[in-house]
């Protein structure tokens, strides 16, 4: 065993400056209740061996194991202010603004990769050489050696490593899956206290045997580092190893590449286990809507990332009599629940980590209110009276001036918060919390919906016909970028199911296992599928609908399909769309054009099913099963009818 993991209990203690610890004994909160003596040698003995090995490669200068408690938090909070990661939001409670390096602000598809003996069960083959694959990126494990080997070694060298035991899903449930992730950045300890459940219960399921995925993460070295925001972005690496449940990220200390539980394991580890045993982990929201009469049915939507997922999810509904309350704000897991016969879901995460610019009490005022306390905030700008303030949000008051993300003077010229600039608070906190977010069984899922931003052509809702057909709609989703990856520009990109940047396997098998819920379970009642597009813009560049607590209207209009009710729809060659008159716009001023908003341009969508064909027979080739090509086949004869 190496000499350091002799004495390893909260070490966190030991490695705070003295002029920090001076500081703490005259503070006379800290009457620090004495954290529980956890130790790298009382961990379960898998646990422990992974723990071991990592030390081995990355020589951190002490391992400190997280039991989860406020005291921890406290000590990890103070050495980030110590470091000058994070500041005191002195407006809020307990709540902090961190300044990343300025070269480390987004997820970096291009440089995350699924490694797997065969490549084709990580990625499909495009149809030619001269196509480049866009559905993830494969590495073989030889190639991932080597990769590790030229990062890790010593790279934790004079840092703490935080051994973060964490459950997606609460702890212990039917649905749940636990992980260990291995971390020296204290700022990502912190953060992934607040996004997962972490410490002595996850401890114990892990005491019993249950199995982990093993996550390693390092923040890494490179020259002129910036002390408060150590990393390397030319050489960060986002690995997966589905075939033994393993990530491995160097690099970067931003959001989902080392927040490990978000979507390294809930979506792309997580889906390859879900098809190992028959669900699914998808980029879902998850929301319970109950109607005037006082029915509850829970809806999923897929949007990617950045397309209004958190806003959905905590709509304030602007019609009367309706309530909305939220599970879930980005991740699904979905499983057939034989005592319903529904897929139910279960939000695996415990926190939201949401796009900051454009958020205000208008827009969701719910997640406004989530964010007072408890909350860290990443690339916001700062105001002079202690707050935050980012692009959208309401004006500061008067005389308050603002620090840009970069910490420079705001003036406006330029924008006061990085357009991917987030923040990450317990979801516990919203004020519209589902009471059955926490259920171990999950939530019975009567419709799934797919959508994206998508100016021109595609209606603001219609449905499929049947399940096959709402797998082909899913499969052939299309949005304009947004800032949350690094894609420059505004382009309408494919992404498949939202998952584009997700998938832990090859899409091709994605897809079949998808159809093959219907058949799996013979009695399974499958959710309605749809397609809503809340960003329909007219000729003048106008969007064409309000959004936010008036989609509330298109959702009563789903809920009232849900019930079967025949007389509100209408066929086109894509799908069912709402009859005229059938949603319920009364109240709304200006009236919006419902019948721009509703048309299905024969033109567009002929270029738009031609579109998705060439997608997946370049992408996908031989992968794409054979009932979704037929899906296409027969939506582009509906079309030249
Ligand atoms: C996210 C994303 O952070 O999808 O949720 O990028
Ligand atoms: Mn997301």
């Amino acid at each position: 065993m190496p000499p350091i993991m002799k004495d390893s209990a909260y070490t966190i203690e030991r490695c705070l400056s003295s002029v920090v610890k001076a500081s703490l004994k005259n503070k006379p909160d800290y009457a620090a209740p004495r954290l529980r003596n956890l130790s790298v040698n009382n961990l379960p003995s898998a646990v422990r061996r992974f723990v071991e090995k990592s030390v081995d490669l990355c020589a951190p200068a002490d391992v400190h194991v997280m039991d989860g408690s406020e005291a921890e938090n406290r000590l990890i909070v103070e050495k980030l202010l110590a470091d000058g990661t994070i500041v005191k939001l002195p407006k809020y409670k307990n709540s902090y603004l961190t300044r990343t390096d300025p070269k480390d602000v987004a997820r970096v598809e291009s440089r995350t990769f699924i490694s797997t003996k065969n490549k084709c069960d990580a990625i499909p083959t495009p149809a030619s050489d001269k196509i480049k694959g866009t559905l993830g990126n494969w590495m073989s494990p030889e190639e991932l050696e080597r990769v590790v080997q030229d990062r890790f070694p010593k790279s934790m060298s004079g840092r703490t490593m935080f051994v973060i035991p964490f459950s997606m899903g609460p702890v212990g449930g039917p649905m749940s899956k636990i992980g260990v992730q291995l971390t020296d950045s204290p700022y990502v300890a912190a953060s992934m206290r607040i996004m997962t459940r972490i410490g002595e219960p996850v401890l114990d399921r892990l005491s019993k045997g249950e199995d982990f995925v093993r996550a390693l993460h390092s923040v890494g070295r490179r020259q002129n580092m910036l002390p408060s925001w150590p990393c390397d972005p030319e050489r960060t690496v986002i690995l997966h190893k589905p075939e033994s449940n393993e990530i491995i990220s160097y690099g970067s200390g931003y959001g989902g590449n080392s927040l490990l539980g978000k979507k390294c394991f809930a979506l792309r580890i997580g889906s390859t286990i879900a098809r190992r045993e028959g669900w699914l982990a998808e980029h879902m929201l998850i929301v319970g809507i109950t109607s005037p009469d006082g029915a509850k049915r829970y809806i999923c939507a897929a949007f990617p990332s950045a397309c209004g997922k958190t806003n959905l999810a905590m709509m304030q509904a602007a019609l009367p009599g309706y309530k909305v309350e939220c599970v879930g704000d980005d991740i699904a897991w979905l499983k057939y629940n034989p005592k319903t016969k529904m897929l139910h879901a279960i939000n695996p995460e415990a926190g939201f980590f949401g796009v900051a610019p454009g958020t205000n009490w208008k827009t969701n005022p719910n997640a406004m209110a989530t964010m007072e306390s408890n909350s860290m905030f990443t690339n916001v700008g700062q105001t002079s009276d202690g707050g935050v303030w980012w692009e959208g949000m309401e004006p500061p008051a008067e005389g308050v001036t603002i620090t840009d993300w970069l910490g420079k003077p705001y003036d406006g010229s330029s924008v006061a918060a990085h357009p991917n600039s987030r923040f990450t608070c317990p979801a516990s906190q919203c004020p519209i919390i589902d009471p059955l977010w926490e259920a171990g069984e999950g939530v019975p899922i009567s419709a799934i919906l797919f959508g994206g931003r998508r100016p021109e052509g595609v209606p603001l809702v219609y449905e499929a016909f049947n399940w096959e057909h709402g797998v082909m709609v899913g499969a052939g989703m299309r949005s304009e970028s947004t800032a949350a990856a690094e894609h420059q520009g505004k382009q309408i990109m494919h992404d498949p199911f939202a998952m584009r940047p997700f998938f832990g396997y090859n899409f091709g098998d994605y897809l079949a296992h998808w159809l093959s819920q219907e058949s799996r379970h013979g009695d399974i009642v499958l959710p309605k599928i749809f397609h809503v597009n809340w960003f329909r813009k007219d000729e003048q560049g106008k969007f064409l609908w309000p959004g936010f607590g008036e989609n509330i209207r298109v959702l009563d209009w789903i809920l009232r399909r849900i019930d079967g009710d025949c007389s509100i729809l209408e066929s086109t060659p894509i799908g069912y769309v709402p009859k005229e008159n059938s949603i319920n716009v009364e109240g709304l001023s200006p009236t919006p054009n419902m019948k721009e908003l509703l048309s299905v341009p024969k033109k567009f969508w002929q270029r738009e099913a031609e579109a998705i064909e060439t997608y997946l027979k370049e992408q996908v080739d031989k992968d794409v099963p054979e009932p979704i090509l037929e899906q296409i086949a027969k939506l582009k004869e509906r079309l030249s009818e």
